[in-house]
């Protein structure tokens, strides 16, 4: 389906199209104006024609929306903000076992460093249970999402997932050595993901194990490029500030990050001392043939250039901007990169042209900045709608202003000319914002959501801890108007929103995926059909435990173990129906997993427990679910 069609479902551009040939038939009416003023406009008011959803009615978009501190990444459909499902990452999830399943727990450690293994597995842990998930954003293929992955980063414990969009599920995580708490992240957008660019937010030691302590001078900070396909970090730069955000253009050639805290300072009042902070451009072609040259310091097993202020190699070039930038945000212009001012009322607007000239001797720094109109107090956050407008979020305003990108230059060149569109009100102080398709090439100017810090008066008082509250937008008109609040649990940041054709996960599992490839290999190792065999191997201290399920029974009607071997349960659920998924639950045992069509799933414990323990099915499968169930016999060590 195209962006067209999906965005007028239902009330068609083209048979707008044909009314306004046909004349008669819109003349005198709102919307046969627009559509003769604009042309364009009647798209979106399409769109806005589709806010209310009737029941079974499918959105034209999916969004994905981080959690922040919850640590999942959560899938809605917009623009009815129905949520439709919680992909669990950082976080342990009871619902599917996220954290406690061999398959999750792969995920969950394999891409640890050894010393970070070592530091939990004294705590008795084998991975973090908690995550911090600021920024998801979809791979892309020539300049817009082609629905391959979704990628993020985890503040708290400085990594970066990956989602798999055919199954919606995390395949990959990794933590990145050498960083502290990667924060903005952003996939290559062309020619394609490629990269992931992340930005470490907070100074350390470069070999932060202790020898250098309370000497901020000999902090640095990491950025890192993960090629997506391996997850594997490809190169990191040592560079001078906190990094913020970051954005790359649409040639491939750089990527920018916004950096507060030039300073280095290490309180409030150092950190906000300079009027100009800076954004660092990153010229990968310069640090690809640097990393081959040799000219790094392998730290870890990463190559690791050194891209710092001063030092006068073409890796990187430090673009003086007011003040304490924070939001970077490529137009689909394929021409102009906002940097949003934060402590300064301003965006910065950088012409991607003029970078290259930045690279020459005795070149300004800001020479390739073409415009820096004063918009309001606070600015955090630039997404676009592809027809020429900007919307910043106004942190301290509690606004969104609709700027005119081109009259913002003009300005800057000296024209009198205003480029602000218009400002709406919301409710409060708004972080990130996102427009249908905005960060692609194909943004369609439908929609916005503003995604607010504070929710205040807005819904029904729920105690001390309030919900956030994030605002969708009609921006098919030049006044923006609100028509929906959707208050939100901690702490969505940010969003991307996909048209909907683009995204095709599956209905059932392949018997093949690789999610579950280590239960297969054993099965085969202990000559299992995991397809039709029920049986219980005993290994030594060791007890493997294969179970079919099909609603509403499970294989087994009971198993026996000895108390303290370490048991293995896998259950394959052989239903091939879309949505009838199975759960296994041990009572008073912990125990508890997802397992979807098609699918193997896996845990592993001690039965340290003697005794009888129900395992019982613990997703609503059948009408004979509550007996969908068997018992676990403990056998006590001394009997
Ligand atoms: S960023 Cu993460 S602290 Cu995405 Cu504006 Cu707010
Ligand atoms: Cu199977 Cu409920």
């Amino acid at each position: 389906m195209s962006a067209e069609e999906t965005r007028s479902k239902g009330f068609s551009r083209r048979s707008l199209m044909t009314a306004t040939a046909g004349g008669a038939l819109v003349a005198g009416s709102g919307l046969g104006a627009s559509l003769l003023s604009g042309g364009v406009v009647s798209k979106a008011h399409a769109a806005s024609a589709k806010l209310n959803f009737e029941p079974g009615e499918l959105d034209p978009y999916y969004g994905f929306w981080s959690s922040g501190q919850c640590g999942e990444l959560r899938i809605l459909g917009f623009p009815s903000m129905r949520e439709l499902m919680r992909v669990p990452v950082f976080n342990r999830c009871s619902a599917t076992g996220w954290g406690q399943t061999n398959e999750s727990l792969k995920v969950l450690t394999e891409g640890l460093t050894e010393e970070t293994k070592t530091f939990l597995a004294a705590k008795g842990m084998k991975t973090y249970d908690n995550g911090d998930l600021h920024h998801p954003h979809m791979s892309f293929t020539d300049g817009t999402y082609d629905g391959r992955y979704l990628f993020m980063n985890d503040k708290a414990n400085t990594r970066v997932a990956r989602i798999r969009c055919d199954v919606m599920k995390c395949d990959k995580i990794i933590e990145i050595p050498n960083a502290s708490d990667i924060h903005g992240m952003r996939p290559q957008k062309f020619p394609r993901t490629g990269y992931i660019f992340a930005n470490g937010e907070h100074e350390a030691p470069l070999v932060n194990d202790g020898t250098i302590l309370d000497d901020p001078s000999q902090y640095v900070n990491i950025f890192s490029a993960i090629d997506g396909d391996e997850m594997k970090v490809a190169w990191q730069v040592i560079v001078s500030g906190n990094l913020d955000n970051t954005d790359c253009d649409y040639q491939g050639k750089y990527a920018f990050s916004s950096s507060y805290n030039s300073e280095m300072g290490m309180n409030l009042t150092e950190m906000t001392a300079n009027e100009l902070d800076h954004v660092v451009v990153f010229n990968l072609k310069a640090i690809e043939e640097g990393v081959a040259a040799g000219d790094v310091q392998i730290l870890n097993g990463i190559p690791v250039i050194d891209g710092r202020k001063g030092q006068n190699k073409k890796y990187t070039r430090y673009i003086p901007i007011p003040n304490s930038p924070h939001g970077v945000n490529t137009a689909p212009d394929k021409k102009h990169i906002m940097i949003a001012g934060k402590l300064s009322p301003t965006v910065s607007i950088i012409d991607v042209t003029k970078v290259d000239a930045l690279f020459e001797e005795d070149a300004d720094p800001r020479s390739c900045i073409v415009g820096e109109p004063e918009l309001g107090l606070g600015p955090l956050h630039t997404a676009f709608d592809g027809k020429g407008f900007a919307y910043t979020t106004l942190f301290l305003d509690s606004q969104i202003v609709k700027w005119d990108i081109d009259k913002a230059v003009r300005s800057y060149a000296g024209e009198d000319v205003d480029p602000i569109v218009s400002k709406v009100d919301v409710h409060y102080q708004p972080g990130h914002n996102s427009t249908s398709m905005g960060e692609t090439l194909e943004a369609d100017g439908a929609w916005l959501i503003s995604m607010n810090k504070f929710s205040k008066d807005r819904f029904l008082n729920v105690g001390p801890l309030k919900p956030e509250n994030e605002q969708l937008i009609d921006i098919s008109s030049d006044e923006m108007k609100v028509v929906h609040d959707g208050p939100t649990f901690a702490e969505p940041h940010d969003s991307v929103i996909v048209r909907a054709d683009i995204v095709n996960p599956m209905n059932v599992w392949l018997r093949d995926d690789p999610m579950f490839a280590d239960a297969v290999a054993q099965a085969k190792a202990d000559g299992v059909d995991l397809e039709g065999d029920d049986v219980v191997i005993e290994d030594g201290d060791k007890v493997r435990v294969y179970m079919t399920s099909v609603a509403p029974q499970f294989g087994l009607e009971k198993f026996t173990v000895k108390q303290g071997q370490e048991v293995t349960v896998y259950v394959t659920n052989l239903d091939d129906v879309d949505d009838v998924t199975h759960g296994f639950c041990i009572s008073n045992y912990g125990i508890a997993m997802e397992v979807a069509p098609q699918a193997t799933a896996s845990v592993t414990f001690t039965a340290d427990r003697p005794g009888v323990h129900w395992f019982y099915c613990q997703w609503f499968c059948h009408a004979l679910h509550m007996e969908m169930r068997g018992r676990m016999l403990v056998e006590p060590r001394n009997a």
